[in-house]
């Protein structure tokens, strides 16, 4: 039974054994306040944290949602560790709400590596959120309130990914642009989906970032499923290839893109060998010299720019001879800084360019104007930084789920044309196509490109 305390409060030890997750009390504070419930923070005992005042109407409040009953809230066995852990959360972002209620601000973020080895690819998405949030500023804001942004470091590391996503939470940011590396998207996203904030990832890849049935969030990039199938598709039939070699950078990027090369490639194509390296390791030449040993007329690489630069100069250097093929975490003028002539192997799946987008030309000036380079997924960034602005202008709340619900819902015009999304948050176009590096320079295929739809399992 739920009784009074002291002070008109009501015991959270009553209320919310029932109450296991912190996404639940987010909503219900939110619906408490806009019923007109009052709510209180209460410290004194860790167990009696946040809870309304008025339980009677909150309860009839919890019982019209639609979101979770409280009649269907089921107590897991073990949960009361998971739910101290989430009072404790709750009191940090209580008080996050507290103050966005009353700021003249909204908070977002963006969050990648900056620094690093992959620092140049945090940069060029919050360079292209920056972009999008100051075009927003100039316009007055979003529903009248300036647009905060706070660009964070993971460092390509999922560890500090997981911690910036909790000091993203905290701070009371309400929308994540991020992040960049698949490995950090997705443990970051299990908090951002616990907070009910929405999180568009501009360049995670692999199919796992979509697939947990998490509501809050999306991505405006293609998917490994989609861009693997495109390369095995190109190497079966444009190249002629017979004999492939595999290589990995063991990352869920780089692991994830490989295995799906290899699932769709048609019988004719045998694979000759497939080992993993070691992200930062710098001499490949012993892997190298086994690839050449298998001599395949083909060598797929799953993983990075930094990495794939060495393994193509290094392939020059030992004798090997083959075509080099890889994916959009190669695509960059970087991967040709660093393998200097060999890159002209290449040949890299990628999005058609930003120039050959009608809708992008602005995009271009505004952000070429300020910055001198423009990165794989710096339009990406700016797209989904303004897709979340527009879904809170529309709805006129920074509510996770109603936000969420909008983007579910709209076609947006955005810089890389027209966007929508799917049940699982994934972009309904996929847009993967076949570059090469001709004459020192990352060079789309010949023919208009047509983007095709490549259905998701
Ligand atoms: N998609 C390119 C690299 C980022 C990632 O998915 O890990």
């Amino acid at each position: 039974m739920i009784k009074s305390t002291t002070n008109n409060y009501y015991d959270a030890s009553e209320v919310f054994p029932y109450l296991p997750l912190t996404t639940l009390y987010l909503r219900l504070y939110d619906e408490w306040c806009a019923a007109g419930v009052p709510v209180s923070s209460y410290t004194a005992k860790p167990s009696a944290i946040l809870f309304p005042t008025n339980f009677s109407k909150a309860k009839r409040v919890m019982t019209a949602s639609k979101i979770l009953p409280i009649t269907e809230v089921i107590m897991k066995p073990g949960s009361w560790s998971l739910l101290l852990a989430n009072l404790v959360l709750c009191t940090t972002l209580f008080l996050g709400c507290s103050g966005k209620s009353g700021t003249q601000s909204i908070k977002i973020a963006a969050a990648g590596p900056m620094t690093g080895e992959l620092a140049k690819m945090g940069e060029d998405v919050s360079q292209g959120v920056q972009l999008a949030v100051d075009q927003w500023n100039a316009k007055g804001g979003v529903n009248g309130k300036k647009i905060e942004l706070m660009i964070e470091d993971d460092r390509a590391d999922p560890k500090d990914a997981v911690s910036v996503a909790s000091k993203i939470v905290s701070q009371g940011a309400v929308a994540v642009i991020g992040h960049y590396n698949s490995s950090c998207t997705i443990p970051a996203s299990n908090l951002y989906h616990e907070a009910g904030i929405v999180m568009i990832t501009p360049a995670s890849t692999n199919p796992m970032v979509t697939e947990r049935g998490y509501r809050e969030v999306f991505r405006t990039c293609g998917r490994d499923d989609q861009q693997g199938k495109v390369q095995a598709d190109y190497a079966a039939q444009v190249l002629q290839t017979a004999k492939v070699a595999i290589l990995h950078d063991k990352t869920t990027y780089g692991q994830g893109l490989s295995e799906e090369f290899k699932k769709n490639l048609p019988p004719t194509v045998q694979v000759v060998i497939e080992e993993g390296i070691t992200r930062g390791d710098k001499d490949f030449s012993a892997v190298l010299t086994k690839v050449k040993e298998s001599a395949p007329d083909l060598l797929m690489f799953g993983g990075m720019y930094s990495e794939g630069g060495l393994l193509v100069k290094q392939m020059k250097d030992l004798g090997l001879t083959c075509r080099f093929i890889s994916g959009d975490g190669v695509f960059d003028p970087e991967f040709i800084r660093i393998a200097g002539d060999a890159a002209e192997a290449a040949y890299l799946s990628y999005a058609p360019s930003a120039e050959s987008i009608p809708t992008a030309q602005q995009f271009l000036k505004a952000y070429t104007a300020r910055w001198p380079e423009v990165g794989p997924y710096s339009v990406f960034g700016y797209d989904a930084a303004n897709i979340i602005l527009a879904a809170i202008d529309a709805t006129k709340s920074t509510e996770g789920f109603k936000v969420a619900d909008f983007i579910h819902h709209t076609k947006f015009d955005a810089a890389t044309g027209p966007v929508m999304f799917d049940a699982k948050g994934d972009p309904t176009s996929s847009p993967y196509v076949m570059w090469r590096v001709i004459g020192g320079k990352l060079t789309p295929p010949e023919a208009p490109v047509k983007a095709v739809h490549v259905e998701t399992h």
